[in-house]
């Protein structure tokens, strides 16, 4: 069996899969996480240089064709890659043509890349054309966000808004808001086209009655995302909890004021007042 890699990437994912799954976020084997490696961070893997295994995509993905990700195994659970991340996540080589993914290290009793991995690398394929040191896609099954989805119209203003305004921190780490689509079959190519048009213009986005994807460009920066968004959506369940009337709130001038002491842009379609 290869030895436990040096890479900080995999222990990255290590650390930010069991994690979620010590919130509650991913039951069974619900959650899947991927990550871009450059040419650099390869030299900390035993040597990569031959492909073990070939696994078709299903689609074309030649913008990535000759990129590296390490990604988590498909019916793998969180609970378990921190300790045999060897078997339970994999690094693969997207093939020159786009249409495989070479097994260059991991999956050693025989695992396959997640099955959201099109949702995945459309994703990454997205978010790269919007900023090129975006590298990491996570999904999970953040308890409160999920249950949003079935008491909140799935309106991205309105739930957008919502989060903003349970914590101060919401709208400084997710300006955008949230995207949202409607609810489709996972492990489709149609949820991976629909996830990744919302990612043009959002790092998080909403699975109803499911789960989240949000991106980043490092783990730890990808992870706080999620916790951020799941925390207000937890906030807004214990209000809910304690009667749900609200005495007091975040104002909207609040929230401009919150945008321009942080120095980010608000979205100005999810904003009431502009200045
Ligand atoms: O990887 O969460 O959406 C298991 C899932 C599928
Ligand atoms: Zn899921």
């Amino acid at each position: 069996m290869t030895l436990f890699s040096e890479s900080k990437y995999l222990k990255d994912l290590c650390d930010i899969t069991f994690s979620s799954y010590e919130h509650g976020w991913d039951e069974r084997n619900g959650g899947n996480v991927s990550i871009r490696l450059t040419e650099d961070d390869l030299s900390d893997f035993d040597d990569v240089s031959e492909t073990k295994r070939e696994y078709d995509l299903g689609f074309d993905a030649s913008a990535v064709s000759g990129q590296y990700f390490l990604v988590t195994g498909s019916g793998r659970y969180f609970r378990n890659v921190i300790k045999r991340p060897e078997l339970d996540a994999g690094l693969v080589r997207i093939s020159d043509d786009g249409s495989k993914a070479e097994l260059r290290w991991g999956f050693e009793d025989g695992a396959h890349p997640t099955s959201e991995f099109p949702t995945h690398l459309m994703s990454h394929i997205e978010r790269l054309k919007a900023d090129s040191s975006q590298r990491v896609v996570m999904h999970c099954h953040p308890t409160n966000f999920v249950a949003l989805s079935f008491t909140q119209d799935l309106d991205e203003r309105s739930i957008s808004r919502l989060l903003w305004k349970m914590q101060a921190e919401s709208l400084v780490v997710f300006p955008e808001g949230i995207g949202i689509i409607p609810y489709m079959t996972p492990g489709t190519n149609e949820i991976g086209k629909a996830t990744a048009a919302k990612m043009a213009d959002y790092r998080v986005v909403m699975w109803p009655h499911h789960g989240i994807f949000a991106v980043g460009s490092d783990p730890d920066e990808t992870y706080g995302l999620i916790e951020t968004v799941e925390k207000a959506a937890l906030i807004y369940s214990q209000i809910c909890a304690q009667g749900g009337s609200v005495k007091q709130e975040i104002t909207d001038e609040q929230l401009h004021e919150l945008a321009d002491a942080f120095g980010v842009t608000g979205n100005p379609e999810f904003l009431d007042w502009n200045k």
